[in-house]
């Protein structure tokens, strides 16, 4: 099952990484973590090893996202379908946040990574909402790369509030019919303050969108992927970005 072709040097990853166009990397890249279960089970393995395993792809992928130059990093933690899963799993899940910010972080604060959160915390046991809080307050100073972890995100349920918000604003005048534009849209999104992606990667072998960011991904680039979420690598996230660059390249400089 290893894949023969997957260059193992460092000198093989400088020269793919120099490849690359450093003028059109994008910006802001999402990503759908799919295949973490799947990938545990293949192995024989239970499925929260996967995720386990899945907690590292998190932290590798983040500094190579860091090295080539993006920006904003978008992972999809935990949508607000996966409360559908055994219980015993979601409690797991609930507890990464904790393990992560005892194993992973102090790498991350040392790269001057800056910790975002987004999502429908209120249904979130308190560990859990105390742990991200406390990776966002350790970082809210960084100046590097942003991480925003998507934790129990449901776009649907984000575009509706803002929905909701902008009908109570209307009606107590606070907002004018003719001011609720896109960008009044934008601005009340769980994304404020945060460009649109630019390219979206989904691992794991489906091809769809599952709900996250339906607003924002309306012209990101998407690139997909059979390989499950754990066997990410920095070579995956240097061939999604050459893939966006062959296909943006025919409207460079316009851009
Ligand atoms: C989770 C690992 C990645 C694969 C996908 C599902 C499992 C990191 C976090 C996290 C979240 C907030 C935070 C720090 C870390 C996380 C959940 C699941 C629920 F401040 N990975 N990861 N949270 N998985």
């Amino acid at each position: 099952m290893k894949n023969l072709f997957r260059p193992r040097l460092k000198q093989d990853q400088q020269n793919l990484t120099l490849s690359l166009d450093k003028n059109n990397i994008p910006e802001h890249v999402a990503i759908i973590m799919d295949g973490n279960g799947r990938w545990a089970n293949r192995r024989g393995m239970p499925r929260i090893v996967g995720h386990q395993n899945g907690m590292k792809a998190v932290k590798r992928t983040t500094i190579a996202a860091d090295e080539l130059g993006i920006k904003y990093l978008t992972m999809y933690a935990f949508s607000t379908e996966n409360w559908k899963r055994p219980k015993d799993e979601v409690d797991f899940l609930m507890k990464l946040p904790q393990e992560f910010l005892a194993l992973e972080m102090d790498e991350l604060v040392e790269k001057n990574v800056q910790v975002k959160m987004m999502g429908h915390t209120d249904a979130l046991p308190k560990y859990t909402i105390a742990a991200m809080e406390e990776a966002v307050k350790r970082t809210e100073n960084n100046t590097g790369l942003v991480l925003n972890f998507a934790l129990n995100y449901g776009s649907r349920r984000e575009i509706t509030e803002s929905l909701r918000t902008a009908v109570q604003e209307i009606a107590s005048g606070t907002l004018q019919l003719e001011d609720l534009n896109e960008d009044w849209i934008s601005s009340r999104l769980l994304t404020k303050g945060i460009p649109d992606p630019d390219l979206l990667i989904r691992t794991g072998g489906e091809i769809r969108l599952s709900n996250f960011m339906l607003w924002q991904l309306a012209y990101s680039e998407f690139w997909f992927t059979d390989v499950y979420w754990p066997e990410f690598s920095k070579e995956h996230l240097i061939a999604a970005v050459a893939e966006f660059q062959r296909r943006t390249r025919r409207y460079g400089g316009l851009t």
